[in-house]
């Protein structure tokens, strides 16, 4: 087995370094960096869509982060119960996957780029605003669905949770956002993960 993940730690490739970290299997990180190296023609081959991070697992080659997240849980559980057992709960982890990157991510984009990423002259805080006030709605609907339970497919901590977690993980980074009730006990729940704070050692 070699796997083999590209992307920088300081990325969305910070995602799958905490799976690969929950999983305790070996692998090798290429620290490709998004700006400038991420669209070079060798690693255009691997990802042709000139992002961070890409996944290589034994020649089969996967972009998108929580879609790599996905592959590696089901494939290298192994008991953990990162991958849940019952199949409507792996349909739940596959839906809660595409609505954090469907849903979440884009208005907490929209406010890291006008806080933290572009150049200060070039941000614009009625945008910021907007992304925070779009942000609310997914927020609302994440507090509905962890009313009365710890995780998001109930008692466990699953690819769900982790993958919800590390779009969400960009919120409370972002000045004036505030996490609901119980997504703040569930963000610091999934927060003393020990992978998560392995992975952030590679930082
Ligand atoms: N939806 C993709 C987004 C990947 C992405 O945009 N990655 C950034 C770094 S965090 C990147 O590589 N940017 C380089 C660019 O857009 O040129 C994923 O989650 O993997």
């Amino acid at each position: 087995m070699a796997i083999t993940l590209y992307g920088i730690p300081q990325s969305r490739a910070s995602r799958c370094l905490w799976m690969l970290e929950e999983l305790g299997v070996p692998f090798e990180n290429v620290k490709i960096h998004f700006l400038g190296e991420a669209q070079k023609p060798d690693f255009l081959k691997i990802n042709p869509n000139g992002r961070i991070p890409a996944l290589d697992d034994d020649g089969l080659v996967l972009f998108e982060s929580l879609a790599i997240n996905l592959h590696l849980a089901r494939k290298y559980d192994g008991g953990k119960g990162l991958w849940p057992k019952a199949a409507d709960d792996q349909s739940r982890a596959i839906q809660w996957s595409i609505w954090a990157m469907t849903e979440a991510e884009p208005p907490l984009m929209k406010v890291l780029m006008n806080r933290v990423f572009l150049p200060e002259a070039q941000r614009n805080e009625a945008e910021a605003g907007a992304g925070e006030a779009a942000f609310a709605k997914p927020l609302g609907v994440l507090e509905g669905a962890l009313a009365g339970r710890p995780y998001l497919l109930g008692d466990r901590f699953s690819v769900a949770d982790l993958n919800a977690g590390s779009v969400v993980s960009w919120a409370p980074t972002l000045g004036k956002l505030k996490l609901t009730p119980n997504v703040a006990a569930w963000f610091s729940r999934c927060g003393e993960r020990p992978a998560l704070a392995r992975a952030m050692g590679r930082r």
